[in-house]
């Protein structure tokens, strides 16, 4: 037929959704059949993800999509954390979400044993506590690593309670710390680094490569029974970054959700003393590509002062008229500070860096608009700093930013990131992980031709909107300077 029908679930870290995709060769529609909340459950044992309840509302959402008869499913969620299975392939314990605390001494601990600069020239990571390399150091010892048999990255559990098959999607597999950046295969030294054995790791596999049909009681509680599920680009951001509008290779990206993800897209990676530095990271992505960013804090910001405050998403329109009103740069924060890493108290761990700092914390009416303010200001700063840096490291320039993600919706971030980068900014679509999850899907994209063409097709049906950059150039250079950032 003209058109064919996939579905797309898509994991994050604050809330989950299916979304049917129509794809033909000049339609690309996108319908949410199902959305829900992500709550993390804290536990004695540390954060966890409640899996079996994001699995449930996948169930859920499956058999909703299941009406427009897709001929595939594929599952993105963010990266990193994984669960673990016995032999009998049963699940040992609730994973752990990568904000738990528990690898906060240990991962300091593996760099200073194994090398900050063997850890970059093996895995071309970023330094993040969270990586898989890290929890796995600090699970070392526990009664789960050692009854443990396989371990599976959170979409590749999905996908084989999903189908039995079990695997190790490569773009998501390049943000655990345990892949060869060079040859993309898992790494006999970094898993030593994590002191695991090589066989707890499943065969990688390709984005776009096909897993294979739904067990019977996945088809019977879905009613999917005529679809079979494919690998896509299982790290969200990949999937985020496939999805982007782009329409020249001279673009820089911002996949702004609970984190901004801020960088380029590289045909290969850059391993240089002067990027490790830096902490920028070498990410794969479709088709081969390399992803060089650095993770900034991002919405999640801003979600933790709403939670603090007791507010819901529905508050947030007000208090951006109060930021909007609220004086400029009167404080700003280093967004990129692993200090706001863990959650809670938000507003409270802002105000002390502030203090620290000598900045004056907002107080009376407006306050929280005024902080709000300062988080978004401080944002655009951050990305503008991560963009320069990204293209000073790779040897690059570009012409356009293209802003994608949830922070697409918040005009404020978006103008102020094109004030800050002083370049145009494409902001949109809002939903560019799950488009670039159903376009693995439809278009399975290998190389750089493919890529472009499928984003032209994005571009024509999910038009990006324009911000050009209108602010008074010098006071935010005045800004940056103040933060000590490019
Ligand atoms: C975004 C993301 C980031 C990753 C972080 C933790 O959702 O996947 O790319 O660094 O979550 O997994």
């Amino acid at each position: 037929s003209a058109h064919d029908v996939f579905a797309a679930v898509d994991l994050g870290a604050s809330s989950g959704r299916v979304v049917v995709g129509r794809v033909g060769p000049d339609t690309f529609d996108l319908t949410e059949v199902h959305r829900f909340a992500n709550r993390p459950l804290r536990l004695p044992s540390g954060l966890h993800w409640d899996i079996g309840g994001l699995y449930r509302e996948i169930l859920d959402g499956l058999r909703a999509a299941a009406a427009h008869g897709p001929r595939s499913v594929g599952v993105d969620t963010w990266a990193v954390d994984y669960g673990l299975l016995d032999a009998t392939g049963a699940l040992l314990g609730l994973p752990h979400h990568y904000r738990d605390s528990r690898t906060d001494a240990v991962a300091p601990a593996v760099v200073e044993r194994v090398g900050a600069s063997e850890l970059y020239a093996a895995n071309g990571l970023q330094f993040l506590p969270f990586n898989t390399v890290f929890q796995l150091a600090a699970a070392r010892g526990g009664a789960q690593l050692a009854a443990a048999d396989t371990l599976l990255l959170i979409p590749d559990l999905i996908g084989y309670w999903l189908t039995g098959e079990r695997g190790a999607e490569v773009t998501n597999a390049s943000t655990t710390g345990l892949l060869d950046v060079a040859t993309r295969r898992w790494s006999a030294p970094m898993l030593a680094a994590a002191g695991v054995a090589p066989s707890l790791l499943p065969e990688l596999r390709a984005p776009g490569s096909r897993l294979g049909p739904l067990l019977p009681e996945a088809a019977e509680q879905t009613g999917l029974s005529g679809a079979e599920v494919r690998a896509v680009a299982s790290h969200d951001t990949a999937s985020a970054v496939a999805g982007i509008p782009a329409r020249t290779e001279r673009f820089g990206y911002i996949s702004c959700g609970t984190w901004s993800l801020a960088g380029l897209e590289l045909p290969a990676p850059v391993l240089t003393e002067a990027a490790r530095e830096a902490n920028f990271t070498n990410e794969l992505g479709v088709a081969g590509t390399t992803r060089f960013l650095r993770n900034i804090m991002g919405l999640w910001l801003v979600q933790e002062c709403l939670r603090d405050w007791g507010l819901i998403d529905a508050a947030l329109p007000d208090l951006l008229a109060e930021a909007a009103a609220a004086p400029a740069f009167a404080s700003l924060i280093d967004a990129g500070d692993a200090r706001y890493m863990a959650p809670g108290a938000m507003p409270a761990r802002i105000a002390a860096h502030l203090r620290e700092t000598g900045q004056p914390v907002p107080e009376g009416a407006g306050a929280r608009g005024a902080l709000l303010r300062c988080v978004l200001e401080s944002l655009a700063l951050a990305h503008r700093d991560t963009l320069r840096r990204a293209c000073a490291l790779a040897d690059r320039e570009i012409e356009v930013v293209h802003l994608v993600g949830g922070g697409a919706r918040n005009e404020l971030l978006c103008q102020w990131t094109a004030d800050a980068t002083g370049l145009p900014v494409e902001a949109g679509p809002v939903e560019a992980t799950a488009i670039g999850n159903i376009a693995v899907q439809s278009h399975a994209p290998d190389s750089p031709e493919d890529l472009a063409h499928l984003r032209a097709l994005i571009h024509r049906t999910q038009r990006p909107r324009r911000y050009e950059p209108t602010g008074d150039r010098a006071s935010w250079d005045a800004a940056a300077a103040r933060l000590g950032l490019r």
